[in-house]
């Protein structure tokens, strides 16, 4: 299996991330983002989106990272990381949505214009933060992990750019529910980090 990815992006993290809790071997195969690689062939004809990460399993071709994800839970993860039943996965579901909405259009969204300088809206990135940091917060508040009380592609999805965001002026000073959950993440058997998520305290 093979992780189309670019080491400083939280996408391609998220399934380094995962793929290293569930013990998932994966071949990286670096793209040259910073000069272009990505929208040029070869990997243009792997996505045409001209994006990382791209996972590639035989004839099995995929883009986004949450799609990743569900696919290698439910192909060599286990019932432990994505569920059987359609409340349960649902519950899952609704924090894969998270990390590609508020968590993308906030605290990633901020990181990619301090960061690397990419021409978004910070007012709008930091509104986005404001109000999604709280609700994660009041959730974590009552439960050690985002769905089905135990660690599941839900953390792997939300928690990259949550702990990037410091790197965008998105800092979880008062934040204790989401630090302790990122503790708590950091400690799980097989955990690997990336540039950037040690520090997120700010
Ligand atoms: N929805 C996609 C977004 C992927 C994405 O934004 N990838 C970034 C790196 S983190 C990228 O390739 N950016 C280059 C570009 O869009 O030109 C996912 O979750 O994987």
């Amino acid at each position: 299996m093979r992780l189309y990815d670019l080491e400083l992006s939280g996408n391609c993290y998220k399934v380094r991330l995962f793929a290293a809790l569930a013990g998932i071997e994966l071949q990286r195969v670096l793209v040259d983002v910073p000069s272009g690689a990505h929208k040029q062939p070869p990997f243009i004809d792997l996505n045409p989106w001209g994006q990382v990460p791209v996972l590639t399993d035989g004839e099995v071709v995929l883009r986004d990272s949450q799609a990743i994800l569900l696919y290698l839970a439910r192909q060599y993860g286990g019932n432990q990381w994505w569920p059987d039943g359609a409340a349960q996965q649902a519950e899952v579901m609704q924090w894969l949505s998270t990390a590609a909405g508020e968590v993308h259009s906030g605290p990633n969204a901020a990181r990619l214009i301090d960061k690397f300088g990419v021409p978004l809206n910070k007012e709008r990135a930091l509104e986005i933060s404001a109000q999604l940091l709280p609700l994660i917060e009041q959730h974590l508040n009552k439960q050690s992990w985002l769905a089905l009380g135990r660690p599941t592609i839900a953390d792997c999805a939300v928690y990259p750019y949550i702990a990037l965001g410091w790197e965008g002026g998105v800092t979880l000073e008062q934040y204790p529910a989401i630090q302790a959950w990122i503790e708590r993440l950091m400690a799980l058997p097989g955990y690997m980090g990336m540039p950037g998520v040690d520090h997120y305290h700010g």
